[in-house]
């Protein structure tokens, strides 16, 4: 085998081996509201929120900073308008009237702005 068909058969193994075994790519994050639940009738006026974040660093300490990859917090929009910028698990909106309302939380980076693509979770329920 002369020297530039081995390396060029280096370069081709090398290569098809680079695509074989490239690294999983990161997890994608997520968030899923826990409660209340879809649909639900909860008592208010004071309405408890809770929800899992995976894949994704809750920082409060971070909150305005630059950003950094998978690091951030949750903006808590109630019917349209921004309720409360949290990085906690759980959230307690006070005072909602009575009637359905709905709750988005968004991922957020540390600056504010939305993750790429948006990450959010949305509940619709009502207050009695
Ligand atoms: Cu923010």
């Amino acid at each position: 085998m002369n020297r530039t068909l081995f390396l060029t058969t280096f370069v081709v193994l090398t290569l098809t081996l680079a695509l074989v075994v490239q690294p999983v790519a990161a997890s994608t994050p997520g968030i899923q509201i826990l409660s209340p639940m879809q649909g639900a009738t909860v008592m208010g006026p004071n309405v408890t929120f809770s929800f899992v974040v995976t894949n994704f660093i809750l920082s409060p300490a971070e909150i305005g900073m630059l950003p950094v990859p998978g690091h951030g917090h949750l903006h808590v929009i109630l019917d349209g308008t921004l309720a409360v910028i949290t990085a906690d698990g759980t959230h307690t909106l006070m005072g909602l009237m009575p009637g359905m309302h709905t709750v988005r939380i968004e991922l957020h980076q540390n600056n504010h702005l939305l993750l790429t693509p948006p990450v959010d979770a949305t509940v619709t329920f009502t207050v009695m």
